[in-house]
């Protein structure tokens, strides 16, 4: 239904309706969840949120403005309070317009003389518009709607002005002759004599709209009884947003501590879910250039590296430094320069050692006992979205994470092709890939999928060599999860296993793993030859 249907039904539903105050996107979003069916723009809590008052202060296109955050951010319908249509006839058209253009539903204009005072400020002494002219202005207003439905609502300040009951029934019937849609019936008492008193006599003329403010106490049913048909509660969103500010901004002060507050107070995550985050979220999967901002990195560390003999005697072999920089410190560079911020060492072996900056540490205790799966079990709740694991002591080249990270296959791992490896000298991770790249030269957009990795295999049997770099997305960290589970359900001891084994059991399972085929272009550190190997790795 369109806002300006729905706010003209609630005038004429024969029963008694309420909209609640809000003066900005937030309070109107707010307003909106919590159930009210319609929403007052009210003239003094946007003045006061803009911090001026309610004297047409603020310019009616800066009133516009709040208004289209209102009106953009909520389905239900918006009455403003135009004050006094911010001048004549002329004017009142043009705001008429305006409105319809920005997704206001209705208007409120009240008979006094722009610029306005607000209603509870020396109302008496305020005088009134001409009746002739200020039904002109609504006249006006009417002709200019293009919206059948949009609505005038025309206030009489009579009571507040102190010209009592007759002279408000008298201009209630020149408003409604000249085509207003409802009538509000203002007054600044605070018992409901003056609103009484009016209804008794207009009876069910047209809708009738009230804003009990100031008689407060009043009990609903007797509007009900009256044959009111809205009631306006005009500034108690900003009211008591007022007061949970100047709370707040207290305590603070007192305390010089945020500790007591925050529980006190809504999260940081509220004021997101009410921004839509969510919906943001959704849309930048569509639109935005992946980026790996979200990815996060285990990086097992856990072991001492018995082949550096008395150079791991004090510290892991990811924290053997090289030109000044641990190997692990490099491994981290290169993800945060490829924008990974989320980083998880998993250390085992002297796990004080590690002085690596802002990452996240878990310890594998167990690490003499167990497997490389052991390490990644005890950094098992990071696999709870997309997630990159490798190891400490392997550096790799910018671009190699850079591509790995944009790939979208639920498991991706990093082969390299070139055969340059020092096969003789240490056990090679041998991946063997289907197209292989040897049989598949030349030819483009090629997907690759491990078979599977395998030390046992010769050189001429692998297309390349695992680089120790296991990428997987959303998708694949549960899959990797559930592998996991199942494993163990099994009664597998996947602890023991080694991070190939996991791989070739995901492969065994049936989930395709795709591969990236580099040449070159990354170092694993096992031996103090290879230390030498890491300098000229970042020397060139
Ligand atoms: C407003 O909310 O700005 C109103 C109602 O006009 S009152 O403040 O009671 O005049
Ligand atoms: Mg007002």
């Amino acid at each position: 239904m369109k806002k300006t249907t729905a706010f003209k039904a609630m005038l004429d539903s024969g029963e008694l309706e309420f909209i609640l105050e809000a003066h900005n996107g937030l309070s109107a979003k707010i307003v909106e969840e919590s159930g009210f069916k319609g929403i007052w723009g009210s003239g003094l809590s946007i003045s006061a949120a803009m911090g001026v008052r309610d004297n047409n202060e603020a310019s009616w296109t800066q009133v516009l403005e709040v208004l289209e955050f209102m009106a953009d951010n909520t389905q239900v319908p918006i009455l403003l309070d135009g004050d006094t249509g911010y001048g004549n006839f002329n004017n009142m058209r043009r705001l008429v317009t305006k409105l319809e253009q920005r997704g206001v539903a209705a208007v409120c204009i009240e008979d006094k003389i722009f610029p306005k005072t607000n209603s509870f400020i020396k109302g008496e002494s305020q005088p009134l518009a001409d009746v002739d002219e200020f039904c002109g202005k609504i006249k006006a207003g009417k002709d200019a709607q293009s919206d059948d439905d949009f609505c005038i609502v025309a206030r009489t300040e009579s009571f507040i002005a102190g010209w009592g009951l007759e002279e408000a029934l008298k201009r209630a019937s020149a408003y409604h002759e000249a085509g207003a849609d409802a009538i509000l019936c203002h007054s600044k008492i605070s018992k409901p004599t003056d609103v009484v008193a009016f209804m008794r006599e207009w009876g069910d003329r047209c809708p009738v709209v009230i804003v009990p403010t100031m008689y407060y106490s009043t009990p609903t049913s007797l509007f009900e009884d009256l044959g009111v048909s809205m009631v306006i509660w005009a500034n108690h969103v900003l009211r008591s947003s007022i007061g949970a500010m100047q709370q707040t901004a207290k305590h603070i002060l007192e305390h010089r501590s945020l500790l007591h507050i925050e529980d006190r107070i809504p999260p940081v995550k509220e004021i997101f879910r009410l921004q839509g985050m969510a919906e943001y979220k959704e849309w930048e999967k569509a639109y935005l250039p992946k980026t790996n901002l979200q990815a996060k990195a285990i990086l097992l560390a856990a072991s001492k590296g018995m082949a550096f003999g008395e150079l791991t005697d004090d510290m892991p072999k990811a924290m053997l430094k090289v030109e000044g920089q641990p190997i692990v410190k490099r491994a981290v560079t290169t993800l945060r320069e490829t924008g990974v911020r989320d980083i998880t060492i998993v250390t085992g072996y002297k796990p004080e050692a590690f002085t690596v900056g802002t990452v996240k540490y878990v310890n594998n205790a167990d690490w003499k006992d167990t497997g490389e799966v052991g390490s990644l079990l005890a950094a098992r709740d990071r696999l709870d979205g997309a997630v990159l694991i490798g190891y400490g002591d392997v550096v790799v080249r910018n671009y190699v994470l850079e591509n790995l990270l944009r790939s979208e296959a639920p498991f991706t791992v990093v082969v390299d092709y070139s055969m340059s490896k020092q096969g003789l000298r240490k056990s090679v991770d041998w991946a063997q890939v289907t197209p292989d790249r040897a049989e598949s030269a030349g030819l483009k957009d090629l997907s690759y999928e491990l078979k599977c990795i395998d030390t046992s295999l010769n050189q001429g049997a692998a297309s390349g060599e695992w680089c120790g770099l296991l990428w997987c997305t959303d998708e694949g960290a549960r899959i990797l999860s559930e592998t996991l589970d199942k494993l163990e359900g099994a009664g597998v001891d996947v602890a023991q296993w080694s991070l190939p084994e996991l791989i070739n059991a995901v492969v065994e399972s049936g989930t395709a793993v795709a591969v990236e085929y580099i040449h070159e272009s990354w170092l694993d550190v096992d031996d103090v030859l290879d230390l030498g190997d890491l300098y000229s790795f970042y020397a060139v």
